[in-house]
């Protein structure tokens, strides 16, 4: 191998080693401020609107294990030509490296749940240790004593061959050993949050929910349960480490405008409050149509209103001067909600359970807000810890300075799960099924459509209540050929679900869900 592809492996070797002590450093501090999460974090924020929605449709779930990956190939390649260039140039090796560091450093203090200047030792830690390491590797490159090996000049046998590798081996082996080390004490660190979770029992709730009804779940093969299971339930949110909160030390603060009496509450305190159950259908703004991002769960926790009553806190339909209910998890997101839909006698929840459990960390443990019929950006907010009161007019949270509307109350939605789309069923009796959602307003029909014929009012499930989805089927005689099914809903109030097409951006999608099919 070159000496410069050599030079280019002890900068991966390195980088690696710089990466594995910046995040041990932070595993050690402050667990999730490593470099990588921070600058992921910044990523995101960074995104424009139109890429972050691209990705959520590209890759779901998945697209924080992508950005992770893109990171590191990215990070690889720097690496590679700092360690290249380090051969040559030997200034290259501190300069690249407190680049890369500084690229950590501001990242990890500019964080929104930043504590203090300490967040910027990990990426220093890591600076220093890449710095060292490389010099030393490339050392090694060099001739006996330090003499650099002009290019052609015959003496590359004398550079130190044996030593590099051994040098490189014993830096990558103890590079793997220590991130194997740093992920063990993130779990330690985790501890006391996975034991809250672990012992928690959730008192029964004194307002159960409805029982689900026999006639609203119908199971037709290919189509959701009525109750999504927290397994399958959708997750989306901006963070690249699941905060893991410890239910003990949580506190939710409740303040700001005409706030009379501030409240300050401890998990236990809430438990000791009067919980209530309910079903609730949760909607992502970025879910197309036909998409994925709508769940149906049984949520568990106290009233919001009670706690905002319980403050002297007053709707604007009263006279209260907030009009906003600003939100903010523990890793700084922020979202803003309606105060008068949160007062209006709906059941907006500050959950502590899902679906019989405590919040899943993913799904926002200790406690999470849950509005029906507002879509998860303007009300869903996961690991919350503070409540303000504010006008819309005066704070703009997260989503809406990235151009996502102030206010995004659900759009009535239908939805194909079966045939799926290309399928190639038999003719005869072919069985379409599917969702519509319309929460706060219910679903009140569904109409089916086959390529351009007559819409044909669809076999409705029960209705369980307003703010859950509604499941719906079809026995259609099918005919050989392609065919395009089409299907539609209108609310409770008599409006039937727009036909024009609108994405996902400022305030969530609209149009008809189609599915084209071939019947053999
Ligand atoms: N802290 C926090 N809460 C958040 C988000 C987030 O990014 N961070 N995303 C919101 C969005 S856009 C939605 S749709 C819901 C999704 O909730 P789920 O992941 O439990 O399904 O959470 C909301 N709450
Ligand atoms: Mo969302």
């Amino acid at each position: 191998m070159k000496r410069v592809s050599l030079a280019g492996l002890a900068g991966l070797v390195s980088g690696g080693a710089a990466l594995v002590a910046a995040e041990t450093t932070a595993a050690v501090l402050h667990p999730g401020s490593g470099p990588l999460a921070a600058v992921g974090g910044a990523v995101i924020d960074a995104t424009p609107t139109a890429v972050k929605t691209w990705a959520i449709r590209r890759f779901g779930t998945d697209d924080k294990a992508v950005l992770l990956v893109g990171m590191l190939l990215v990070l690889a390649l720097c690496a590679f030509c700092w360690g290249a260039l380090g051969l040559r140039r030997r200034w290259a090796a501190p300069v690249g490296a407190l680049l890369l560091a500084a690229l950590g450093m501001i990242a990890a203090l500019t964080r929104p749940d930043s504590r203090s200047v300490a967040e910027a030792v990990p990426s220093l830690v890591g600076g220093a240790v890449g710095t060292w390491l490389l010099l030393h590797l490339i050392g090694r490159l060099d001739g006996p004593r330090g003499t650099p090996v002009s290019p052609g000049s015959g003496s590359e046998a004398h550079w130190d061959r044996r030593g590099f590798v051994a040098s490189a081996t014993v830096a990558a082996a103890a590079s793997v050993g220590a991130s194997v080390l740093a992920r063990s004490l993130g779990e330690a660190r985790a501890g006391d949050a996975l034991a809250s979770r672990a012992t928690l029992e959730l008192p029964a709730a004194g307002s159960p929910a409805k029982p689900v009804a026999e006639g609203v779940e119908r199971r037709v093969p290919g189509t959701k349960p009525f109750l999504t299971p927290t397994r399958d339930f959708y997750r989306v949110d901006t963070a690249l480490v699941v905060p893991r909160v410890d239910a003990g030390t949580w506190r939710l603060r409740l303040r700001g405008t005409g706030v009379r009496r501030p409240l300050r509450l401890s998990f236990a305190d809430l438990l000791d409050r009067e919980l209530v159950e309910r079903d609730i259908t949760l909607t992502c703004v970025s879910n197309e149509i036909g998409g994925p991002y709508v769940g149906n769960a049984r949520w568990i926790g106290v009233r919001l209103a009670d706690l905002l009553r319980e403050a002297g806190v007053a709707p604007p339909s009263r006279g209260g001067p907030a009009d906003q209910l600003v939100s903010r998890s523990v890793d700084g997101m922020t979202l803003g909600t309606p105060l008068e839909d949160v007062m209006d006698g709906r059941d907006a929840l500050l959950a502590v359970g899902m679906n019989g459990e405590p919040l899943p960390f993913a799904h926002g443990f200790p406690a999470r807000m849950v509005v029906p019929g507002l879509y998860g950006y303007v009300s869903a907010c996961k690991w919350v810890t503070d409540l303000e009161l504010t006008a819309f007019a005066d704070y703009d949270p997260y989503w809406v300075k990235r151009g996502w509307a102030r206010r995004a109350p659900v759009k009535t939605q239908s939805r194909i799960d079966t045939p799926k789309p290309f399928a190639r069923p038999r003719s005869g009796t072919v069985m379409v099924a599917g969702v519509a959602w319309a929460q706060r307003r219910g679903v009140e029909r569904v109409e089916l459509r086959v390529d351009d014929g007559p819409w044909r009012t669809v076999d409705l499930a029960e209705e369980h209540t307003r703010d859950t989805w509604r499941q719906w089927s079809f026995p259609w005689a099918a005919t050989p050929g392609n065919h395009t099914l089409t299907v539609r809903a209108t609310d409770g109030t008599g409006e039937r679900q727009t036909r024009r097409r609108a994405p996902t951006v400022p305030d969530g999608a609209s149009g008809w869900h189609s599915v084209v099919v071939t019947v053999d």
